[in-house]
């Protein structure tokens, strides 16, 4: 029976990067190391914020553990979890984490030829109301495993292998791409496995969406503010757009990948580069974007097109629907 077989041969994460680098007659199973590991931190993150109100309930009689340990914020735990699981993956040798003001080199003994950039828990304003969080990642690979230098992180987004967001939300999605198309994994609690449950996913061509913090407005630039107004007041006929901003990157793109529709974090007089860092939230939301057959841009070019120059870089961001961001590419034209 086809039910059957869909409930007893189920494509986890690990069996589809598998079959993804089997293809690849160079792949000794290192990438599939190092995801495992990356998908252990998402677990572990995953169980931390299910448990979150709750320990902040048991923290409150006495602010510290049984242990007689203060309770640790959860971005502090998330980060902590990473840096330990990439480390010992043994695949790695640069980590560069939104949580550290300097990226780690990995010991000698237990380096890997990959990079990894990322934000581990991205969002956490909305941690103590309980609304979605996640952590962002973007691999590279190193050039010379001798002489590994800043110099292979900060390279521009083409080079990126993979990327990927884990979504901590009503359910827990893992969205991966290595450079083939994008698949989605749904955390199956009970088996503790991600499951393929979005299969090559592609966003609409055009959507009915915009994602903005308007709160900004009036600090915005010509280009941004026109836009704005386009998508509330259309011209040609077409019905305004709806609003919905989450103001959790990962959720905000995560709904922008399969509903359509753009994204954008602008830049604004306050903050001429925006707000969103290149390595590890730029970079691999572009990456998967593109992936899925949109666009990202920074108001200037192509998003993976920059070559950031310092690890905690920012960059404005309009990613999402093809035509939606062609639109904002010629307002830039036009009005820059
Ligand atoms: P964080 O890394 O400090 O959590 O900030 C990043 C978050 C993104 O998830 C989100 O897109 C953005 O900040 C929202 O910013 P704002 O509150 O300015 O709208
Ligand atoms: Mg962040």
């Amino acid at each position: 029976h086809a039910a059957d077989a869909h409930r007893t041969d189920l494509m986890t994460i690990t069996r589809h990067v598998l079959n993804e680098q089997r293809r690849n007659p160079e792949s000794r199973g290192d990438f599939t190391i190092l995801l495992s590991h990356i998908v252990f931190g998402c677990k572990f993150v995953a169980s931390a914020v299910n448990k979150a109100g709750l320990a902040k309930l048991i923290g409150l009689a006495g602010e510290t553990n049984v242990q007689g340990e203060e309770q640790k914020k959860l971005d502090v735990l998330s980060n902590e979890v990473f840096v330990k699981a990439l480390v010992s993956s043994g695949r790695t040798c640069v980590l560069v984490s939104e949580e550290d003001e300097e990226a780690t080199f990995v010991d000698p003994a237990l380096r890997g030829k990959y990079c990894v950039c990322f934000d581990p828990l991205d969002g956490s304003s909305n941690i103590d109301c309980g609304v979605s969080i996640g952590t962002i990642f973007g691999i590279y690979m190193i050039k010379d495993k001798d002489n590994v230098t800043l110099e292979d992180v900060l390279q521009p987004g083409t080079n990126m292998l993979a990327a990927g967001y884990c979504m901590y939300g009503s359910s827990c999605t893992l969205v991966l791409s290595t450079g083939s198309g994008v698949n989605g994994f749904t955390l199956d609690p009970s088996l503790g496995e991600f499951i393929l449950t979005h299969p090559d996913i592609k966003i609409p061509k055009k959507g009915k969406i915009y994602s903005v913090n308007e709160g900004n407005a009036q600090n915005w630039d010509a280009a941004v503010a026109k836009f704005v107004e386009k998508c509330k007041y259309p011209k040609d006929g077409s019905p305004p757009k709806s609003l919905r901003y989450i103001g959790s990157m990962v959720a905000d793109v995560h709904r922008t990948l399969l509903y359509g529709g753009v994204f954008l974090y602008p830049a604004d007089k306050k903050s001429p580069n925006g707000k969103l860092r290149v390595l590890y939230e730029v970079f691999p939301m572009s990456f998967l974007m593109e992936q899925a057959g949109g666009q990202s841009f920074t108001g200037k070019e192509r998003a993976l097109d920059l070559v950031p120059t310092n690890i905690h870089d920012r960059s404005p961001v309009f990613l999402g629907s093809y035509d939606d961001v062609e639109e904002i590419k010629a307002l830039y034209a036009e009005l820059a």
